[in-house]
């Protein structure tokens, strides 16, 4: 049978690693697009490099050129859209360059699929984040979107603009909602991997404190490598078509803190409110505190997403819980610190 061909849009992330390397058990050809960087990017997938079907190339979904060479060079059968300015704190920051990549790269990329002569289909990795402030508990793909951040601003756009292009050109392009998805290969400055690495650190006395924002937002946390495996269904169906993917399961920031500290033998004792809300350590050390130079402008309060409509389509669902999470990070935190 034909190999597939497919293109990964920000394959040196987290997802990227993970959908690589489902896509090389399931024989594709995967061409991954990585961004010029100072120092070397490839860090996540390097063990990838040596494989024969997978391969490299520059480009950026800020330069549009790149975009439409890179399509109609390959000519794949799949392409996977996860590049983007990832971080919710840091679109404050930079608004309209998380708006150039995160909503104008992606209709650059659907606007080269639309101009090819290949059918090509297409995913776009969209978030909870864009449901932001939401009165629904359980969101759902029916959920009222009212995104509060640059970033969710501009997913939104990706996300009706890639229902725009499958309803007007008849494309084959999916959106898929996820929820907040952790691995040990998550990006440093995300709450989960700050407060596993820290407190491991601080168990085996190589950091003394973790210093967090808003310890009181509810977010559904599942698994990276359980959410590519919806990413590459959703790409399979008969039709095209949204989903939530999420576990369905909340927890506070404040929550996951007690989860790890408790998984580590660590033992927290929190007192105070507020800004000067402090958790002590047995010998009554101040080991966790808050700084207001980690909040956002606007909050995301709480989010918890219902994947039934993936459970009966996709038949998929979430296999790791949040402590086997916990633990899986963990242990990878301790290998780095040599920790048998
Ligand atoms: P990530 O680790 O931050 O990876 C983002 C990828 O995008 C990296 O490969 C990055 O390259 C690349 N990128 C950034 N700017 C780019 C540009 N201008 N041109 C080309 N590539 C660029 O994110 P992730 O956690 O894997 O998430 C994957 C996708 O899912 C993202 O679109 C994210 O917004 C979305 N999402 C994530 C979650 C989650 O909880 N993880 C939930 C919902 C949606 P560098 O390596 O060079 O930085
Ligand atoms: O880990 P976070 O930065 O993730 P956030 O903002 O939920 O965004 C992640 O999930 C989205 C899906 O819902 C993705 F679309 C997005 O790309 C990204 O992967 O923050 C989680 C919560 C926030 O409420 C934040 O205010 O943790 C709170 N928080 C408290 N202290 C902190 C910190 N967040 C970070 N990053 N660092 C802190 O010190």
């Amino acid at each position: 049978m034909k190999k597939k061909i497919a293109i990964i849009f920000g394959v040196t992330g987290q997802d990227g690693y993970y959908l690589t390397k489902l896509l090389i058990k399931k024989n594709y050809i995967i061409h991954g697009i990585k961004r010029r960087s100072s120092s070397v990017p490839t860090k996540r997938i390097d063990k990838f490099l040596n494989q024969k079907n997978f391969h490299v190339h520059y480009g950026d979904l800020t330069d549009t050129a790149s975009i439409h060479n890179l399509i109609k060079i390959i000519k794949p059968d799949e392409i996977y859209n996860l590049a983007a300015q990832s971080h919710v704190g840091v679109s404050f920051y930079t608004p309209l360059y998380t708006a150039n990549v995160n909503a104008i790269g992606v209709l650059a990329i659907l606007d080269a699929i639309r101009n090819s002569e290949k059918d090509i289909r297409f995913y776009q990795a969209g978030t909870s984040e864009m449901f932001g402030k939401t009165k629904d508990k359980l969101q759902n793909e029916k959920t009222k979107f009212n995104p509060q951040s640059p970033y969710g601003t501009a997913k939104l756009f990706a996300h009706h603009i890639t229902q725009n292009y499958r309803d007007a050109y008849n494309i084959f392009a999916c959106n898929g909602i996820l929820f907040n998805h952790e691995s040990p290969l998550r990006g440093e400055n995300f709450v989960t991997k700050k407060i596993i690495s820290t407190l491991t650190k601080i168990k085996y006395g190589f950091e003394k404190k973790l210093t967090l924002g808003n310890l009181y937002s509810k977010r559904d946390w599942g698994h990276a490598e359980d959410y590519v495996d919806a990413i590459h269904k959703i790409l399979q169906q008969r039709k095209p078509d949204d989903y939530v993917i999420a576990t369905g399961k909340q927890y506070s920031i404040k929550q996951f803190v007690n989860l790890t500290a408790s998984s580590l033998n660590l033992k927290l004792r929190w007192i105070g409110k507020g800004l000067n809300e402090k958790a002590l350590s047995s010998s009554k050390k101040i080991i966790i505190d808050v700084n207001k130079k980690y909040f956002r402008p606007l909050e995301v309060d709480h989010l918890k997403g219902s994947y039934s409509k993936a459970k009966k389509i996709l038949r998929w669902k979430p296999k790791k819980n949040v402590k086997e999470l916990i633990d899986q990070m963990i242990a990878e935190e301790k290998k780095q610190l040599n920790i048998l």
